[in-house]
């Protein structure tokens, strides 16, 4: 059985969540908060100490976008990972883009709000402030990131934007991120999660 060591409201953990649940694979959560992360049986599974962590049989995989980029391979090829060059340069830039911008902009600013993080808020609000725009001009006129499909860019994308409310970001700026994180909510088989918009959670 796949273990997945994480959090309800960790929307790094989610993205595995979806794609698991998506592929309709069984597997069980492991909670693994802050207090957990912090421990030397964690530090065993990752020298990181972050969530989430995919674990079957012997292997043991780290980071959200690496995982996501696995069961893709695995179990989705081409259809989730991309079918030509251009799709897979495509998915690329957006899993570069959840794991520098999404990460450092709207999910630090609800790292703050949410968990008292301290960060330094210029520079998320400014890393906000430059990536939003381009995400929500290009799903203005594309339902999907990258072709015309859910691909791991929508799932590794998704999340942190999703929260963005809980961030202090007033989605309504930025109508077709809302529609699209909704459009995601509404696939057969989505996960529920804690602060997400709009969900009809199975
Ligand atoms: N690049 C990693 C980042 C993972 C990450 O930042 N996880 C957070 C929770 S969502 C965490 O474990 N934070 C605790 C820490 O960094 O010490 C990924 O995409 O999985």
């Amino acid at each position: 059985m796949i273990q997945l060591y994480g959090t309800p409201r960790s929307g790094n953990t989610h993205k595995v969540r979806m794609a698991l649940a998506f592929l309709d694979l069984p597997w069980d959560e492991q909670l693994t908060d802050a207090a957990a992360r912090q421990s030397d049986a964690f530090a065993a599974i990752t020298p990181m100490r972050q969530i989430p962590v995919y674990v079957e049989a012997d292997r043991k995989l780290r980071d959200s976008q690496a995982i996501l980029t696995y069961l893709a391979a695995r179990h989705r090829p081409g259809d989730w990972d991309g079918h030509t060059p251009g799709e897979r340069s495509e998915i690329a830039l957006w899993l570069s883009h959840a794991a520098n911008e999404i990460a450092n902009g709207p999910a630090t600013l609800r790292l703050a709000r949410q968990f008292g993080a301290v960060i330094a808020e210029a520079q998320a609000q400014a890393v906000t402030a430059r990536i939003l725009p381009v995400i929500d001009a290009h799903l203005s006129d594309h339902r999907w990131l990258v072709g015309d499909r859910l691909t791991i860019a929508d799932l590794a994308a998704s999340p942190y934007l999703a929260l963005a409310g809980e961030a202090d970001i007033d989605l309504a700026r930025w109508p077709a991120i809302g529609e699209w994180t909704d459009r995601i909510a509404a696939l057969p088989g989505f996960p529920a999660m804690p602060g997400w918009p709009a969900q009809t959670a199975s």
